[in-house]
């Protein structure tokens, strides 16, 4: 049984019954959201990703409505890659950074029009943020938190279940673009995107009290490819490279550290926040750098909630920020932010909760 109070504080996604009556079985929390993270099978859950299709309640993928003259300069101050080619129904992954450089939030930015722009946020207040920066420099723009929530079909077998409910026109959709329509009466914007590197969507519900019939809508259509429910799976992520901005970030990470310098762009306007730090920083030198590392052992040994030092020769050179049992290398991999003169293929221990762990750093992704 899974009991959930929800509050005004606590937010269940539109999907979130639908996906108890799927048999949800565990959950975190992010965005304020409840975030499903298993339906009870892990593993089964992480091969149908890999081998078929999965569907998951992305409400937690909160999008923050730019709405006004001024909401392009608003994307453009927030972000730190120019968008100035970004053309109506693209989608542009993006840094936001403070002033320091230091990343807090990966969202996708989607431009609707060229008054209106949504980003699809990671896990903090962005619509606080956005508004203080736009009431500071005195913007014509009005920011929200619209009801508006993804749901992602992801896998090899994603593009057959959205093409059969929308049409072949799905297949011609390049990467984070998206089209705003409708199924059943049911409002929704389709973009190929997805936080896995197996291909898929994301089905922006524009109408919250649709959410269970859009979920069953899938579930049906998903039937001859043998859709089941699923969540972002850590293992797929880490194998494939994804940065979990918050997970693998510190209160001082910068998009260099973490592979993401080519979604910064230095020559954006001097007014976008944290460009001026990230000048800098790029003159400077950048001082950590993030790889992967294959820990010795054959038993699962997941990181828990304390990221774990990593040393070399004794010397603390940085830290373990993830840590998951990869089911297609049979081995704990993981990243780490470590020094940047520390390279690939240097051997190092992990001071890890059940003792000293041996490991090699590795180039990611992994796979
Ligand atoms: N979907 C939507 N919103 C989101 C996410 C999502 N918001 C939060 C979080 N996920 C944002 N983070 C990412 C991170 C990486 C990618 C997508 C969302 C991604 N990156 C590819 C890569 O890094 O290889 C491709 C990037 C590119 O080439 O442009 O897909 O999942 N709606």
């Amino acid at each position: 049984m899974f009991l959930f109070q929800p509050n005004s504080r606590i937010r269940p996604s539109p999907f979130f019954e639908a996906a108890v009556a799927d048999g949800l079985k565990m959950a975190n929390v992010y965005n304020r959201m409840i975030m499903p993270t298993s339906f009870g099978d892990p593993e089964g859950e992480y091969w149908r990703l890999i081998n078929g299709v999965s569907q998951w309640d992305v409400g937690i993928e909160q999008q923050v409505q730019l709405k006004g003259p001024d909401a392009g300069r608003l994307a453009q101050i927030l972000a730190t890659r120019d968008l100035a080619g970004c053309k109506v129904g693209q989608g542009k992954y993006v840094a936001l950074c403070d002033h320091r450089g230091t990343i807090f939030n990966d969202p996708i930015l989607l431009k609707l029009a060229d008054d209106l722009y949504w980003l699809s946020i990671a896990d903090s207040d962005v619509a606080l943020w956005a508004r203080a920066i736009a009431a500071e420099r005195g913007l014509t723009v009005e920011i929200s938190e619209p009801d508006i929530a993804p749901m992602a079909l992801q896998g090899p077998k994603a593009e057959d279940v959205v093409a059969h409910v929308f049409g072949d026109w799905v297949r011609g959709l390049k990467y984070f673009w998206f089209r705003e329509t409708e199924v059943d009466g049911i409002p929704v914007a389709v973009q190929r995107s997805g936080w896995s590197k197996q291909g898929g969507f994301e089905i922006y519900l524009k109408d919250g009290t649709q959410g269970t019939r859009l979920w069953s809508i899938f579930k049906e259509a998903g039937k001859p490819w043998d859709i089941g429910p699923g969540a972002p799976a850590t293992p797929e992520r880490v194998e494939s490279g994804l940065v979990s901005v918050g997970g693998d970030t510190d209160d001082a990470t910068n998009p260099f550290e973490v592979r993401l310098e080519r979604f910064v762009d230095l020559n954006v306007p001097d007014d976008t926040i944290g460009i001026q730090a990230l000048r800098r920083i790029k003159a400077e030198g950048v001082r950590r750098h993030q790889l992967g590392i294959v820990l010795q052992g054959d038993t699962p040994a997941p990181l828990g909630v304390r990221r774990e030092d990593v040393a070399l020769d004794g010397r603390r050179i940085g830290m373990l920020t993830n840590c998951v049992w990869s089911y297609r290398l049979r081995a704990n991999i993981g990243f780490v932010l470590v020094d940047s003169a520390v390279p690939v293929g240097t051997e190092v221990t992990v001071a890890r909760v059940s003792g000293p762990a041996f490991g090699r750093l590795v180039e990611i992704p992994f796979l």
